[in-house]
Formats: C-alpha cells, sequence, structure tokens
C-alpha cells in the first residue's frame, strides 16, 4: 500500500472532474440575453412559440418562469408565483406567462402545466396535457382532477400560436430518485403524444444547489459536478430525453437581486429550448408551404 495509491483513489472518489464537460459563457450573458431580445422566428406570420412545462408539484416550473422573467427585467419577479408550503399543486388553470421586453413582448411565452402528482385525484389529467399540446386548451381552463372529461373548455379551432413547439419536463435534482410510478406513467404518456405529434421534448433540472453542496456554493461548478452529470443521467434515463436535451439551472427563490451565473445557466437553457422550439415551427412552415 504505497502513498500514491491513496493520493489516486482520493483523486478518483472526488467530487469533480477535472475539467467542465459541458462549456458555458459565463461571461457572456449579455450576448445570450440579446440574442435572445432579437431573436426572430423563423415564421413571421406567428407572433410567439409555447414552451409547455410539465412535471410534479414543487419541481420548480412557476420558480423557472419567475426566473427567466427575473432575468429578463433584471431583478426579482415573482408573477408565476411560487408556492413554498402546500404539498398540492398552487397551478390551477391554464395560462399564458408572456416576458415583456421593453414595451413589447418576447416571442415565446409559457404554459405551466399543474403538478403531475400521482394518484388519481391528484394534478392534471392527461388528456388535459394531451390537449394542451395540441393548442386545445382555452386560456382558464381549470384543472381540476375531480372533474373528468369536460369539454366545454376546449377550442374547436386553433391558431399556430396556440400550438406547443417545445415540451419542457421541469425535475427537481435533489428530488429525481424519489420520483413514483405513477408520475412516470403520465410521463410516459404525454411523452407518447408529443411524439406522436412530433413535438420536441427537453428537461429543465431544477434544485442543482440542493442536490449538490459544491454547486451550492460555486454555480460554475455544475458542470465538473459529479453528482449533477449523475443527476442528468438519471433524468435522462428515467424520462427518456438525451442528456443533450437537459438543462440544469438554479432558480431565483430566495435571493434578492439576480445574479450572473443564474442568469448564465438560465438564458442558456432558455436559448437551446427555444431553438429546438423554432426548428419545429421551420419544420411546420416548409410542410404547408409543401401542402
Ligand atoms: N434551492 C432551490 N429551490 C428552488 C429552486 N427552484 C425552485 N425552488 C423552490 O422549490 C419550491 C417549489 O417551487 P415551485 O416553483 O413552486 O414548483 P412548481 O410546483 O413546479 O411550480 C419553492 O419553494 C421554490 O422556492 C432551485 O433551483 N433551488
Ligand atoms: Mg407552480
Amino acid at each position: 500500500m504505497g502513498g500514491s495509491e491513496s493520493t489516486s483513489q482520493t483523486k478518483k472518489s472526488s467530487a469533480e472532474f477535472d475539467k467542465s464537460w459541458r462549456e458555458t459563457p459565463w461571461d457572456n450573458k449579455e450576448l445570450l440575453e440579446k440574442n435572445l431580445r432579437e431573436l426572430k422566428l423563423s415564421d413571421s406570420k406567428v407572433k410567439y412559440i409555447r414552451i409547455l412545462l410539465a412535471g410534479e408539484v414543487g419541481a420548480g416550473k412557476s420558480s423557472f418562469i419567475n426566473s427567466v422573467n427575473s432575468a429578463f427585467q433584471r431583478r426579482i419577479t415573482t408573477e408565476a408565483l411560487a408556492d413554498s408550503v402546500s404539498g398540492t399543486s398552487f397551478t390551477r388553470t391554464y395560462r399564458t406567462y408572456y416576458i415583456r421586453n421593453g414595451q413589447s413582448l418576447l416571442p415565446f411565452v409559457f404554459n405551466d402545466i399543474m403538478g403531475l402528482e400521482s394518484g388519481e385525484s391528484n394534478g392534471a389529467h392527461q388528456e388535459d396535457i394531451a390537449k394542451a399540446l395540441e393548442g386545445l386548451l382555452k386560456e382558464g381552463h381549470n384543472f381540476n382532477p375531480t372533474d373528468s372529461g369536460k369539454n366545454d373548455d376546449c377550442k374547436s379551432e386553433t391558431s399556430l400560436e396556440d400550438l406547443t413547439y417545445c415540451l419542457v419536463y421541469v425535475i427537481a435534482a435533489d428530488k429525481v430518485s424519489m420520483m413514483d410510478d405513477d408520475v412516470f406513467r403520465k410521463m410516459r404518456y404525454i411523452r407518447q403524444k408529443a411524439s406522436s405529434l412530433e413535438i420536441p421534448q427537453a428537461v429543465i433540472m431544477t434544485r442543482v444547489d440542493e442536490a449538490c453542496p459544491l454547486v451550492g456554493k460555486n454555480l460554475q461548478k455544475i458542470y465538473t459536478s459529479k453528482k449533477i452529470k449523475e443527476k442528468m443521467q438519471e433524468c435522462s434515463n428515467s424520462v427518456g430525453v438525451p442528456v443533450s436535451h437537459i438543462f440544469p439551472v438554479k432558480n431565483y427563490h430566495e435571493e434578492i437581486d439576480t445574479q450572473n451565473d443564474m442568469d448564465v445557466l438560465i438564458l442558456r437553457a432558455l436559448t437551446q429550448i427555444v431553438q429546438i422550439a423554432d426548428d419545429l415551427l421551420n419544420r411546420r412552415k416548409s410542410d404547408s408551404e409543401k401542402c
């Protein structure tokens, strides 16, 4: 047993990779922001692309919408009302969140689907989510889990803006191992529906500061932390989305001012998601031109 062996042992079991495995523009927040502010969609007839956030209660969906808004407004905003106390879903109606860009609006919007809680009487109906993907849910639709099969909140016609262009699962890094089978069953159903509609899928992995103390102290360690990579892999395996479409973020939750590193991860994730969504818009446009 030489000293060198114990050194390499320590190195192997260390919590960090030597190098970051995904490049991150920590010093380029302004550029990320500018590109999103100036974004032109590939179909000029479409005002905005809709991004649907789905995930368990407490995953950080509302916090993510607030965090995106905070990054653009450069101050903490809480329009989507993150819920810290109750154990059941806070979001009860289908509502579109817009992000202001000075006097105008940015060309992407969010919808937050009520939690995917396990159990028949908890969370949104699978069918509601399927309808949201197809753009058939009316603004203000009530996700009342005990009130199944009602169609009066459904549209008979949809516009291009009603359709969903990217389905994003929001998963808390510190809870991914504890997600139960019922939630996975609902996710599988939604996934199949999204795939049949050719809607791309991505994952926002939140609460990275809770999952890894190293990252909790320094967010720039996000892609050197072995724990975070492990959690991303776990998300990928359980949801079936490749690691390249999984974006870890830390949401604003207790801060009183915005922070560069949090903004960079949030804006980077958003850039990728918006690109994936715009690719679908472009494909739909080309398809409609062929007809
Ligand atoms: N530490 C930490 N807490 C977070 C993060 N994102 C969300 N939270 C907290 O997690 C709880 C649930 O978040 P919320 O946005 O209400 O989840 P939702 O039910 O999916 O909308 C709230 O107490 C948030 O403040 C994060 O990235 N880090
Ligand atoms: Mg919420």
